[in-house]
C-alpha cells in the first residue's frame, strides 16, 4: 500500500502533543541508522516522483559524505497518517557520543538498531546505557536482516543480555522488537512476516512511542539543545517545546547557564519537512523547533515566557579525554598557503566552534601566547574540527595529542578504552602481539565459522594512539577496530612508541627525482619530486629505529660528458601521503604536524628550534 503524497503545508498544521512522536535512532557505528532514515523518508511520501533523494540523505555535511559516517546529530520531520514524527539521526562513532547524550533529552523513545549479523557492539552498550539512564523504553530493531550471515535470534538474545547487564527495569526489559533492512526498505513485526515496506515500523512508532508531555496552556518553556547557524538570521536554537507555545514576533526571556536573563524577540520559527527546513508561524508544546532571534544563545540555555521565568538545569556531558596543542605556524613556509595564520584568528575560530560543539574544551597554555590547547573526545573528534579549519583557509602547527590525566586520591589516572577488533583469523597473531606491546589486556577472543576472529582488549587510550594506521596495514584494510572510553585507571607506565625512526631533510629546496631515488632505499618517502621541503621537515620513515638526516634536494652533478639515458632510468616507489588523522597518529612527542589548506607536513621540533637559534 502506498501512502498519499504529503504537501509541504503539512508543516504549518498545528499538531497536538498526542499527534507528535519524538524519537532518536541510536546504534553502534555503521549499524545502518542513516540508511534506515532514508527508507523512512522515502516511504513517508514527502518527495515528488521526479525528486532525487541522495543516499544517506541526512549525512549532509561535507565531511560526513566523504568519511561515510555521521558526525552531527540531525533532526527531520516526517508524516505518517495524521501524525508528525520528529526523528533524530545520531552518530555511532564513539568520539561523537556527546551528540547522542545531548539529544536524548529531546525524545521520548529511541530506536535501538542492532546489526543482526554482528549483534550488539561497544557503542551499542554506551548508547543503550544512556537511553536507559534517561528512563526511555527503547524499541529494538534488528537491522540488516538481508545480510547473508544475519542471525537475528542470536543478536536478539545478546541484546536482551545487554539490557539485563545494564540494569534495565522490568518495563524496559519488556521491549518491543522488530526486524528490518533499512537498505531494502522493509520492516516486519515477526521474523516470518512478508517483507513489504516500512509500515510496520511506522505503526510501532505511533503505537509504542509515548507522546511528548507538556501542557499547551502553560507559559512557553524550552531548552536550547542544539545550535545551528543561518546566514540571514544568525544563530538558531533547536529544542523541544516543554510547555506552552511560541509565536513569531513573540518576546521571550533567555536565561544563560550563569543565570543571567535577557529579553529577545523571536524572528523565525523553523521546522523540517523531510530534508527541507520550513518556516512556521507557531511552535507548540511537544514539537521540536529551531528559533531565531537570540544572537548569543548557548547550548543548555533556557527560553521562557517573560511572565514566568524559570531556569532549567544545564546540560552536562562527559569530559574530554584527549588534548592537542595548536600553535602558530613558525616554520619557513608560513603563510604561503593559508590565509588565517595568527593566534587571534585561530582562537576566535575555536571559540566559535565551542559554542555549538560543547563536548570540546579550549584552554590557554600557560606561559605560551602562540599556543592554545583543544580538548576533545578522541582523535576523530579533533580531526573533524581541524579538517574544517583547513578548509576555511587556516594554517597552524599541531603537537602530538596527549591523554588528559585525572588526579584521583592524589595519584595520576589515565583513560582506558575497550577496544573491539574483528579481523580475518590469519591476521589475529600480529594484532595481539602489537596490542600486548602497547599494554592492551585481552578480555575475549572468539573465532566464528567464517574464520573471523573477534577480540576485545582493555587498554590505555595512550597505547591505542598511533596504532590505527598500523592496524589497517597489517590487516590489509580488512580489519574493523572500534574503541570506547571505559574508565580511568592508575597510570600504566611507559608505552613504547613507533618502532621506526624518520628521515629528516637537511635543508630547504625542492625535492628532486635523483635525490629521492637514492634516499628511498633507506625507508619509505612522504615527498616526491617537486615537493618543497625545509630543514627539519620529516620526509620519510626510516627502515631502522633511528632518525636519519637526508638530502632529498640534491641535483645530479653535471659532467662534461652526458651519460646517455641515466636520468630516464629512475623509478620511484610511490610516496606515502598522509591524511590528517594518519599524520596525527604517526608523530611522536618531539614531532609536529604542519596543517595548511593544501598540505600536511611533518616536522621534527628540535631541529627547527636549533635552526632558529642559529639564525638569531
Ligand atoms: N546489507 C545491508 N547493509 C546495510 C543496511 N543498512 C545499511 N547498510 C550498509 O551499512 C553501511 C553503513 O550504513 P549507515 O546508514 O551509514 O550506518 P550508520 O549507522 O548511519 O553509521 P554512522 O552514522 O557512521 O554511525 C552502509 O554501507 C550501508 O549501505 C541493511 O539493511 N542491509
Ligand atoms: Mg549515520
Amino acid at each position: 500500500m502506498s501512502l498519499p503524497f504529503k504537501e509541504e503545508s503539512m508543516q504549518d498544521q498545528k499538531f497536538k502533543p498526542e499527534k507528535i512522536r519524538n524519537i532518536a535512532i541510536i546504534a553502534h557505528i555503521d549499524h545502518g541508522k542513516t540508511t534506515m532514515l532514508d527508507s523512512l523518508l522515502k516511504q513517508s511520501n514527502i518527495f515528488r516522483d521526479n525528486e532525487k533523494v541522495p543516499e544517506r540523505a541526512m549525512d549532509s555535511y561535507d565531511q560526513e559524505k566523504e568519511r561515510g559516517i555521521t558526525i552531527f546529530a540531525k533532526h527531520t520531520s516526517i508524516y505518517f497518517k495524521d501524525y508528525k514524527i520528529n526523528i533524530i539521526d545520531t552518530p555511532g562513532h564513539a568520539d561523537f557520543s556527546g551528540e547522542v547524550e545531548r539529544v536524548l533529552g529531546l525524545v521520548n523513545c529511541v530506536l535501538l538498531l542492532v546489526d543482526a549479523q554482528e549483534g550488539p557492539m561497544p557503542q551499542t552498550r554506551f548508547v543503550l546505557s544512556q537511553a536507559l539512564k534517561m528512563g526511555l523504553r527503547p524499541i529494538v530493531v534488528l537491522n540488516k536482516i538481508d545480510r547473508p550471515h544475519a542471525n537475528p535470534d542470536r543478536a536478539l538474545n545478546l541484546t536482551f543480555d545487554l539490557f539485563v547487564e545494564l540494569g534495565a527495569t522490568d518495563e524496559q526489559l519488556d521491549f518491543t522488537v522488530c526486524y528490518a533492512s533499512g537498505l531494502s526498505g522493509f520492516a516486519t513485526k515477526e521474523l516470518g512476516d512478508p517483507r513489504v515496506n516500512m509500515e510496520p515500523l511506522f505503526e510501532l512508532i505511533i503505537e509504542k512511542v509515548p507522546h511528548p508531555p507538556g501542557n499547551p496552556d502553560l507559559p512557553f518553556l524550552m531548552q536550547a539543545t542544539t545550535l545551528s547557524y543561518d546566514d540571514f538570521v544568525g544563530r538558531q536554537a533547536c529544542g523541544r517545546i516543554l510547555e506552552g507555545s511560541v509565536k513569531k514576533g513573540q518576546n521571550v526571556t533567555r536565561i544563560s547557564n550563569t543565570g543571567h536573563p535577557s529579553q529577545h524577540k523571536i524572528v523565525r520559527i523553523e521546522g523540517y519537512f523531510g530534508l527541507k527546513k520550513t518556516e512556521m508561524e507557531e511552535g507548540s508544546v511537544g514539537d521540536i523547533v529551531s528559533l531565531s532571534g537570540i544572537p548569543d544563545i548557548m547550548i543548555g540555555d533556557t527560553l521562557c515566557d517573560p511572565s514566568h521565568v524559570v531556569q532549567l538545569p544545564p546540560i552536562t556531558l562527559a569530559e574530554p579525554t584527549l588534548s592537542v596543542e595548536m600553535m602558530v605556524n613558525n616554520g619557513p613556509m608560513v603563510g604561503k598557503d593559508g590565509k588565517h595564520v595568527t593566534m587571534n584568528k585561530i582562537r576566535d575560530r575555536l571559540m566559535l566552534e565551542k559554542r555549538a560543539n560543547i563536548s570540546l574544551k579550549i584552554e590557554e597554555v600557560e606561559g605560551k601566547d602562540d599556543s592554545i590547547r583543544v580538548c576533545g573526545r578522541g582523535e576523530l573528534h579533533l580531526a573533524v574540527l581541524i579538517e574544517a579549519m583547513r578548509r576555511e583557509d587556516y594554517e597552524f602547527i599541531l603537537s602530538k595529542p596527549k591523554v588528559i590525566l585525572k588526579k584521583i586520591d592524589g595519584a595520576d589516572h589515565e583513560p582506558l578504552e575497550t577496544v573491539h577488533i574483528e579481523v580475518p583469523q590469519e591476521f589475529s597473531g600480529p594484532v595481539i602481539e602489537e596490542l600486548s606491546r602497547r599494554k592492551g589486556e585481552m578480555r575475549s577472543l572468539e573465532t566464528n565459522e567464517h574464520d573471523i576472529t573477534t577480540m576485545e582488549f582493555l587498554m590505555p587510550t595512550r597505547g591505542l594512539m598511533g596504532y590505527r594506521n598500523d592496524f589497517m596495514t597489517v590487516t590489509r584494510g580488512l580489519g574493523i577496530l572500534t574503541s570506547i572510553f571505559h574508565s580511568y585507571s592508575p597510570w600504566k607506565g611507559t608505552i613504547p612508541g613507533r618502532l621506526r625512526g624518520v628521515l629528516i631533510s637537511n635543508g630547504p629546496g625542492k625535492a628532486t627525482a635523483y635525490a629521492c631515488f637514492s634516499v628511498q632505499e633507506r625507508g619509505s618517502l612522504f615527498v616526491g619530486p617537486g615537493d618543497e621541503v625545509y630543514e627539519g621537515m620529516i620526509v620519510g620513515e626510516h627502515s631502522r629505529d633511528n632518525d636519519l638526516i637526508v638530502n632529498v634536494t640534491r641535483g645530479k652533478q653535471l659532467t662534461n660528458v652526458r651519460a646517455s639515458g641515466s636520468d630516464e632510468n629512475i623509478i620511484l616507489t610511490p610516496q606515502r601521503r598522509f591524511t590528517l588523522e594518519q599524520a596525527i597518529d604517526f608523530i611522536e612527542d618531539d614531532e609536529q604536524v604542519e596543517v595548511t589548506p593544501r598540505f600536511i607536513r611533518l616536522r621534527k621540533r628540535f631541529l627547527l628550534e636549533n635552526e632558529r637559534k642559529r639564525k638569531s
